[in-house]
């Protein structure tokens, strides 16, 4: 392992402006007490190296609506109902992510009323203005929260948390809507697109998806979908399209449609990130599973109709320390190509459940002792191992989904590994590996992947080496590509964020240099002057010869689609497109069915 630059320090500027796109971007808060000096709490929290990014549950304040204000025990000042509410929608939005919708705790401590009442008014009150350097924000001395809001929000921790309601049989079923029937569609694709070149984009913060056709770069279509939309992952045929939006909200596209449209629709709780379904032969397009993050459940649907079958809610113990946590949400989601089962990331009890869909009604679930705070990942080229990232635990894990084991948990040496569905290649060295960048440093480390033919290497971390930056979120290459491109989105630095850096991935030596990279500055070659562009998340062609990035920008200035054609790294096109508002992970048909990454 060699050295690794320490994230660059964001000026006051650059947080503000990535909170401004990402919302809420609390970190994590296992502190102990306030900092008293600001001017130090605000350094200490400025210098820290590791920018955690947490989900802002801002749908479930919406859903909230109106909240009842609890009763106040003697000596802790009443609020009203709309304080309680006003007070309620700041928690979820900037706070539920780390300390969890019910301050039971999560990333970070929990703020139950039995511990603030402990902690007292000002206590509460200080921790919240000046944050810690353990991690939790400096909400007040920012300016994020005015002294009014600070103080009501140290109010609010010292009554009873409000408990948002659950999402049961009846909520979905009265969400659920089939609008053209299976008997109704087409037999066969009515299009001419070459559907399994065609791109699913989120436009995140237009709660639309656009349809890029992948040789021409047109904009076939733009779709409705849920709101601040997360990701597209497709059907194992290749026929249907499922977009998850953070409001819990799928939609379910025919491809071989005319004009492909939503088929069914349906509601599966109030917060929620995945979406996957069954890929196991014999088994194509059977079913579809979301997982939510609040309620904390997964549900499995028919794979034609999204009809949900079963609920499974995903509350209970904690692996290691077996003790009950009331919310743990469900983060990535893979389908087994070796056996009938979907694999659902249980963040907070740090459980990998490996779902059998053959007999819903008995179904059989192989819970794996992983570690806390799962959260993306993927699959290893032979698509046997599942290796996922233990985000705030420094931590990847490893499963072997065809004996349905536990393999392997190794520390990456860096801080927040953030793979999204990682990046195979063969290293000259230590033969097939997996990658991982990070969020909190700028190291990318190895995992090998061979236990037949490298059994020494296997599982391990094998190398780590410096890219661009910190705030990384996404690696990718392809099995015909020699490249390995790794971004650096949350980067504060705008050149920084504004770039890929590429590796050749036939020359890394694994002698204990660092591999040379070239820095494609892609914001720049976009043409795009304003806001703080973030290049995110590379998605190859079919071919494997043309790799796509997202130039993110904010919702009201001109954001872009950038090809780098990978023989060459010349940039070969941009799409620029007044509807190509906040383009985010983009979801190639033929590479997302067959998780090819
Ligand atoms: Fe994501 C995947 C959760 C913020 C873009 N994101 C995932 C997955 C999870 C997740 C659990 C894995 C899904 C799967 O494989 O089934 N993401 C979260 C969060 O909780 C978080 C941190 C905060 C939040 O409030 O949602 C978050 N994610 C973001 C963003 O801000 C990103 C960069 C932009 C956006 O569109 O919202 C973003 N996440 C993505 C993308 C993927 C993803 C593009 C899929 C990557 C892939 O290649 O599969």
């Amino acid at each position: 392992m060699r050295h690794r630059l320490p994230f660059a320090r964001p000026s006051l500027l650059a947080t503000a402006a990535l909170a401004l796109v990402l919302g809420p971007l609390a970190a994590v808060a296992q502190d102990q007490a306030p900092a008293k000096d600001p001017k130090a709490a605000l350094e200490d929290h400025q210098s820290k190296s590791d920018n955690k990014y947490e989900p802002s549950l801002d749908n479930l304040a919406k859903d909230e609506g109106e909240v009842a204000a609890p009763g106040a025990p003697e000596g802790i000042p009443a609020l009203t109902d709309a304080q309680y509410t006003e007070a309620n929608k700041i928690y979820f939005e900037r706070c539920a992510g780390c300390h969890g919708v019910l301050r039971n705790g999560a990333t970070g401590k929990a703020l139950t009323p039995d511990l603030t009442r402990e902690l007292g008014f000002e206590y509460l009150q200080s921790f919240i203005t000046y944050g810690s350097p353990a991690g939790m924000p400096n909400w007040g001395t920012s300016g994020e929260l005015t002294q009014e809001q600070v103080d009501l929000m140290a109010n609010y921790l010292l009554l009873d948390p409000a408990a948002p309601p659950e999402f049961g049989m009846k909520e979905m079923r009265d969400t659920w809507k089939v609008l053209v029937a299976p008997e109704d569609r087409p037999t066969k694709q009515e299009n001419d697109w070459d559907l399994d070149n065609l791109f699913s984009v989120t436009l995140r913060d237009a709660g639309q998806i656009a349809l890029i056709d992948g040789g021409s770069y047109e904009i076939k279509s733009v779709i409705d979908t849920g709101y601040a939309v997360h990701i597209s992952r497709m059907s194992a045929s290749g026929r249907y399209l499922f977009v998850i939006g953070r409001d819990a909200k799928i939609n379910m596209i025919d491809l071989w449609m005319k004009e492909p449209a939503t088929v069914a629709e349906i509601k599966i709780g109030a917060e929620a990130r995945s979406i996957e379904t069954s890929k196991m032969e014999g088994w194509e397009d059977k079913y579809a599973i979301a997982g939510a993050y609040w309620p904390p459940q997964y549900v499995i649907m028919d794979g034609e109709t999204l009809e949900p079958k079963k609920i499974q809610s995903t509350r209970g113990m904690i692996y290691d320390e077996q003790e009950y946590h009331p919310e743990p949400r469900v983060a990535a989601i893979l389908a087994s190509h070796y056996r009938p089962e979907f694999i659902v990331n249980v963040k907070e009890t740090g459980k990998i459940l490996m779902v059998d869909y053959t007999d819903l009604k008995n179904l059989k679930t192989t819970e794996i002792e992983a570690e806390r705070f799962l959260h993306d990942g993927g699959l290893d080229s032979t698509k046997r191992y599942f290796i996922t990232a233990a985000n705030a635990r420094n931590k990847l894990v490893v499963i072997d989904t065809k004996e349905g084991k536990l393999v392997a948990i190794s520390d990456t040496g860096g801080q927040t590994p953030h793979p999204g569905r990682g990046a195979n290649f063969t290293h000259p060295t230590f033969g097939p590996v997996w990658a991982t960048s990070h969020l909190g440093d700028d190291s990318v480390a190895l995992i090998g992947t061979d236990p037949e033919g490298h059994p020494d290497q296997a599982w391990k971390i094998i190398d780590s080496f410096p890219a661009l930056g910190g705030g990384s979120l996404f690696v990718k290459t392809h099995p015909k590509s020699k490249h390995l491109y790794v971004d650096a989105t949350l980067n504060p630095e705008i050149e920084i964020s504004g770039s890929v850096a590429v590796f050749d991935t036939t020359t890394m030596k694994g002698d204990g240099s660092d591999p040379e990279f070239k820095t494609l500055p892609l914001a720049e070659l976009a043409g795009i002057t304003e806001g703080q562009p973030r290049v995110v998340q590379g998605e190859f062609n079919k071919d494997g010869t043309e790799v796509w990035f997202s130039v993110w920008n904010g919702k009201d200035q001109t954001s872009a689609i950038v090809v780098v054609d990978d023989a060459t790294l010349e940039v070969k096109h941009v799409i620029k497109d007044e509807r190509l508002v906040t383009p985010t992970g983009k979801f190639n048909v033929y590479n997302t069915k067959g998780d090819i990454y």
